[in-house]
């Protein structure tokens, strides 16, 4: 057919209703998945037969649960305002109050005021506790909503008067509470801290997955436990909010539900205001595969909408940017009519019957629990697919004068006297006037009505959420025979830490103990580590197995996926990677299981960007591993300057209760990791492990005798000097492959220079500091007592000669622990950009090779006259260094 010959003519009326009609009456006699499929067949007939539909991922701005099928409400609606109105209260006093008794201490009252009936229909409906008979919901509360989870806390009897007095003073007696959910502070009953925004949605979309990656590797029963992830719509614009949501749809999480509170606002102003959030979001994720659910408009809409037979109303609700919705919020009745209603005679009429007033309190749907209910049930029983709801509601919501949807309202923390009064009318508080500027926190008492339904709710639900409970037994082992092999060294055989590393993992992966629980995390970068062998020896995890023959299958490492594989490879997401790992690391807790997750990425794009997901590790108490592999900034050959890492070690400085360490040789990393699965699992401490990991290859020796606790604590001597009685003397220290440099320069310095120098490894600078500030605290406050010796000080006490040390990382390291060496400490280390370029190149530029360790030895004893100055120049020359070379700091 030549489209060209149509003449475009009108659509009678009547042509679209018989369309319409015929739709109506087989939803009516066969349901909706019946009309559902011929809209699908029409669709892909209607696209062979040459018509262009246009693509749109969002539906019209209306509830995407019809009235007629929402479900009954099986609560007592309501008590359950009762109780939420308290709730409101007391979340409202604890901020007030602590902004009185401390000013500018902070705070948020209008986030929770927003989110109220999304977390009451949780709670009293939906989230269950975990117990021993089940696993439990698992919920990120929106770290800002804090102040109404303490309240309702209080209410439950979990939390007493002077904790809330105390919020956001901790440190008072009695104790308080902390600002946000920081299991760190409060590790009995926060489990996520999910303040810093954009790290609880991907957090909990690997938390959905890994729960489905236990159960699928038979560690854990399948349930039908879900994952709720609260967040706010201003949230979204984090990258990280919206990074992984393919995955989860991917995965097909259906145990993964976001809930969106779309107040239109952030802290400065609208989310939007020139645009639709909520059409926005409903896009991504319906592009992204997600179930979608829209509660817009509450109940008292419903009619309205109803009357508005031809789609009028819905079209006005889609052609408003979100600004001018904000203004509805804190307009009068009679400017609603005139300029929402008022777009057109049909739309005023439709409001005909209602008073002005009638139409300020036209509820939006984030606030009716009955459409909160709806929503959340048809999330809760929808298969295949994860869901987001995205709620509408209204930033600081009850607040009226002292905030309700204005831009200030996210920093609002002071109510005057009125604006109490007013909002303890709004909500039915049972206070006098005289009583409410005294903001007393309000619990029934414990046979009223209001306590008897919480209680009777939370019961149904298997008791309390949020709580907090280390649920996995220690392990048993000591695991000496896992690890014996690898302190005996390579017998010449060179090897990379890497490989050692890989080596100690497939044998961990075998042992009876511990192999199950193993849980290799790699972001695509296995064959850079030689990894590729596990592959086939455990298998890469995959929700669906593997659906097609791999290229490789002929060959012995071929690419295994399988649903019980044990890897997660995640592709190229340090970001997943590590909430992978965290989901891993605080299994013990959220699961009972003691899995260890051995995380093994690119060191550089480690600290340097998921430096916040490792802080919330941190505060989590998570457990594991973290490898830096391809470590060193001049240990990594060609890569340059954004992939040569000098700087995480670094930056692993101030996380407090995170181990770091740079080991040099296989048995070191052998004994860190038989302490750290000790430490962690069996003696249940909060700890992590970082350990860089390098590429290049040389013999790894067997372990000297006695260093074990020196490679633990940090340094110890590896190679006393070969000459003890000559007169010039050094102590030089080395850390991961620059050790070998150190190791060079010792022979050198002997041979040319007569030179004795002891060679330390020193393993990590991190805990020496750690030791040394510690023991400098100790002493500070216990003048009285014997002084205490920082193990720097120890180790270095009578050991003579000047003292040097060289790594691969920014100098700081060694020269923050010079303070306790007996003598000047020079330090050589990598600070700068990296080049592209082979080791021997790179350490010539950075000055960390054995000749400039030599150099840099020779300095010092002149330094101490020991020496005269020509020795150095000479040694300068005949070493081939030149003086006057760039300056590898600035250039
Ligand atoms: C990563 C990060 N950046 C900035 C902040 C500071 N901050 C706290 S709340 C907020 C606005 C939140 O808006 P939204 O997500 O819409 O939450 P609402 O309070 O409106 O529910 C900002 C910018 C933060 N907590 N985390
Ligand atoms: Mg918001």
């Amino acid at each position: 057919m030549d489209q060209e010959t149509y003449v475009p003519r009108h659509i009678e009326d009547v042509e679209i209703q018989e369309w319409l009609e015929s739709l109506d009456s087989v939803l009516l006699s066969s349901g909706a998945e019946v009309a559902r499929e011929i809209m699908e067949r029409l669709r892909a007939h209607a696209t062979v037969s040459g018509i262009d539909l246009p693509f749109s991922a969002n539906t019209p701005y209306a509830n995407t649960i019809p009235a007629r099928l929402e479900p009954l409400f099986p609560g007592d609606q309501q008590l359950e305002r009762r109780i939420k109105s308290l709730i409101r209260w007391n979340a409202l006093a604890m901020v007030v109050r602590a902004n009185r008794l401390e000013h500018n201490i902070g705070g948020h009252i209008s986030t929770y005021a927003s989110a109220a009936t999304l977390y009451e229909v949780g709670f009293n409906h939906f989230f269950r506790a975990r117990s021993d008979s089940f696993e439990g919901d698992t919920v990120y509360f929106q770290g800002h909503a804090a102040p109404g989870i303490y309240a309702r806390a209080f209410l439950e009897g979990r939390l007493t008067v002077q904790q809330l007095v105390n919020f956001r003073r901790e440190l008072k007696p009695g104790g308080g509470l902390s600002s946000y959910p920081h299991p760190w502070l409060m590790p009995d009953l926060w489990e996520f801290p999910t303040v810093s925004m954009g790290l609880s949605p991907l957090m909990a979309i690997y938390q959905a997955r890994f729960n489905r990656y236990l159960e699928n590797r038979g560690l854990k029963p399948a349930t039908d436990a879900k994952v709720w992830a609260f967040l706010g719509d201003g949230e979204t614009d984090e990258p990280e909010s919206l990074g992984a949501i393919t995955l989860a749809s991917r995965e097909k999480l259906d145990n993964l539900i976001f809930v969106v509170n779309c107040n239109l606002q952030r802290l400065d102003g609208p989310v939007r205001g020139n645009g639709q959030i909520i059409q926005e979001l409903e896009s991504a994720f319906r592009g992204a595969g997600w179930n979608v659910i829209k509660i817009l408009w509450g109940s008292e809409w419903d009619p309205i909408i109803e009357r508005d037979t031809e789609g009028l109303l819905v079209k006005r609700m889609g052609e408003m940017v979100d600004g001018e919705y904000q203004k509805l919020v804190v307009s009068s009745g009679a400017y609603i009519r005139q300029f929402f209603f008022g777009s057109d005679p049909r739309l005023l009429k439709l409001v005909d019957p209602l008073p002005d007033e009638a139409l300020r309190r036209l509820r939006l749907g984030g606030h009716d629990p009955r459409k909160v209910y709806a929503a959340y049930k048809a999330a809760f029983e929808h298969k295949g697919r994860p869901t987001v709801i995205l709620a509408r509601t209204i930033k600081g919501y009850g607040l009226g004068e002292a905030g309700e949807g204005k831009n200030v309202t996210h920093q609002q923390k002071k109510l005057n006297e009125d604006e109490l009064r007013e909002f303890r009318s709004r909500f039915g508080i049972p206070l006098s006037d005289q009583d409410v500027n005294e903001l007393p926190f309000y619990r029934p008492a414990e046979d009223s009505e209001e306590m008897h339904y919480l209680k009777a709710r939370r019961e149904a639900l298997g008791g309390y959420i949020p709580q907090r409970k280390v649920r996995s037994a220690p392990l048993v082992a000591d695991h000496d025979e896992l690890f014996k092999e690898f302190f005996e060294g390579s017998e010449g055989r060179e090897v990379s830490t890497t490989m050692a590393f890989v080596g100690m993992l497939r044998k961990m992966l075998k042992d009876r103990e511990i192999g199950k629980l193993v849980v290799p995390i790699v972001p695509d970068e296995a064959r850079t580590f030689g990894m590729e062998s596990l592959f086939r020896t455990v298998g890469i995890y995959s929700s669906v197995g593997q659906k097609y023959e791999p290229v490789d299958v002929n060959t012995l490492l071929y690419y295994k996926e399988a649903k019980n594989g044990q890897i997660l490879e995640e592709g190229i997401t340090e970001a997943g990677s590590m909430a992978s790992f965290i989901a891993a690391g605080s299994a013990y807790a959220t699961h009972g299981i003691n899995t260890i997750p051995f995380f093994i990425y690119y060191s550089m794009f480690g600290f340097q960007r998921i430096a916040d997901f490792i802080w919330a590790a941190a505060d989590m108490r998570t457990r594991g591993f973290l490898l830096g592999g391809t470590a060193g900034r001049t240990t990594l050959a060609g890569e340059g300057l954004q992939h040569q890492d000098g700087n995480s070690h670094v930056l692993a400085l101030p996380v407090p209760n995170l181990r770091a360490y740079d080991p040099a040789y296989a048995y070191e990393i052998a004994v860190i990791l038989q302490d750290g699965i000790r430490r962690m699992y069996k003696d249940g401490e909060n700890i992590f492990y970082y350990i860089t990991v390098m590429n290049e290859p040389y013999a790894m020796p067997a372990m000297p005798a006695g260093a074990k606790e020196g490679i633990l604590k940090g340094m110890y001597k590896f190679r006393p000097a070969p000459e003890r009685k000559a007169k010039l003397r050094a102590q030089l220290f080395g850390s991961g492959a620059i050790l070998n440099e150190v190791l060079r320069a010792q022979e050198i310095l002997d041979q040319k220079f007569g030179v004795a120098a002891d060679v330390w490894s020193v393993t990590s600078y991190k805990n020496l500091y750690t030791d040394g500030i510690e023991v400098e605290r100790w002493n500070r406050l216990h003048p009285d007592e014997t002084p205490r010796v920082p193990y720097v000080t120890q180790c270095l006490d009578g050991e003579q000669g000047v003292l040097v040390a060289a790594s691969d990382y920014l100098k700081v390291l060694p020269s923050m622990i010079s303070k306790w060496a007996p003598r000047r400490l020079a330090a050589l280390g990598t600070d700068g950009f990296g080049r592209s370029e082979g080791r021997e190149s790179l350490r010539d530029f950075f000055e960390v090779d054995s000749r400039f360790i030599v150099v840099a030895t020779l300095h010092e004893l002149a330094q101490d006259g020991l020496v005269g100055e020509a020795t150095v120049q000479n040694a300068i020359k005949e070493l081939n260094i030149n003086p006057d070379k760039p300056n590898p700091v600035t250039s």
